[in-house]
């Protein structure tokens, strides 16, 4: 079988040191997760950043501090969200692009995201496919709700972005789509048949929809920024034990697991070995 892509969410805008003493905060402990995640298996760092009081930011100087972090430990792909914190701005969120990341997340709609809205308009959508085309950044296509694919496909239809495209399917967010079989095989069935797609389970749901992504030949997230528990009432102690339990699975069902070169190649990232 094909091999799995593994990205890794360490740390994510909303998860607190109250939910879970695990969670890495300050640079150091977000790039040491990182690596050790990496070295479990990940391939893909997906990356929210924090300022020294602990709160989400977006400013640059913080990003290109943990991606020199990151990057002097490990070599996985790094993928800024632009997703940030509900409430940012659209001027904010797009700050860590101009450090020409080799991936960022693109939100494809709006949602209600617990109790908030999470608001990404169609001008939002198109500002940022046009900033990740000017930095050479390839997009993530966030899905946490049906229409964000078709919102993706008409960035495709208007040539904002690129095929072939990735996708990140966030299932079983409260207010967005279910995290069940059934939207999963919709999803694929949308998508164009030349994408990468992975999926993003929340919470209780992070191992049975990396488990359908695997046997469905797609590829995974896990991480704390999605999941604070290894299993109920148990709470996770590291990024890389998540990470571990998807690569053992993984091996049971005969998907090699990528290294961050091996995924650059099947995502298809520029500037690198894309053969
Ligand atoms: N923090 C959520 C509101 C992303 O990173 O692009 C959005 C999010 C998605 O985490
Ligand atoms: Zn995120």
């Amino acid at each position: 079988m094909s091999q799995l892509i593994i990205t890794c969410a360490v740390q994510g805008a909303e998860v607190t040191r109250e939910q879970t003493p695990y969670l890495p905060i300050t640079v150091e402990e977000v790039a040491e997760q990182a690596a050790d995640a990496c070295a479990a298996g990940a391939a893909v760092i997906h990356l929210h950043v924090r300022d020294a009081a602990g709160r989400p930011t977006q400013d640059r100087g913080v990003f290109a501090a943990h991606i020199a972090a990151i990057r002097s430990r490990c070599d996985a792909i790094i993928q800024v969200t632009t997703g940030a914190e509900v409430g940012m701005s659209d001027e904010v969120r797009l700050q860590p692009l101009a450090l020409r990341p080799e991936m960022a997340s693109l939100n494809a709609g709006s949602i209600n995201f617990g109790g908030q809205v999470f608001a990404n308009s169609q001008g939002l959508i198109r500002r940022l496919a046009r900033e990740m085309d000017r930095f050479g950044v390839t997009p993530e296509i966030e899905v946490f709700d049906t229409a964000f694919v078709s919102n993706g496909l008409a960035l495709l239809q208007e040539g904002l972005v690129s095929p072939p495209l990735h996708f990140n399917f966030v299932m079983g967010v409260p207010g967005g789509m279910a995290a069940d079989l059934p939207t999963l095989v919709y999803l694929t069935q949308r998508i164009p048949g030349d994408s990468t797609w992975s999926v993003s389970g929340i919470g209780r749901h992070q191992l049975t929809m990396a488990l359908a992504a695997m046997v469905m030949g797609g590829h995974v997230r896990v991480g704390l920024e999605d999941n604070i528990y290894y299993r109920k009432g148990e709470l996770a102690v590291s990024n890389a034990q998540l990470v571990a339990r998807v690569v053992r699975i993984a091996g049971e069902l005969g998907r090699p697991v990528a290294s961050p070169d091996e995924a650059r190649r099947i995502l298809k990232l520029p500037g690198r070995d894309s053969s």
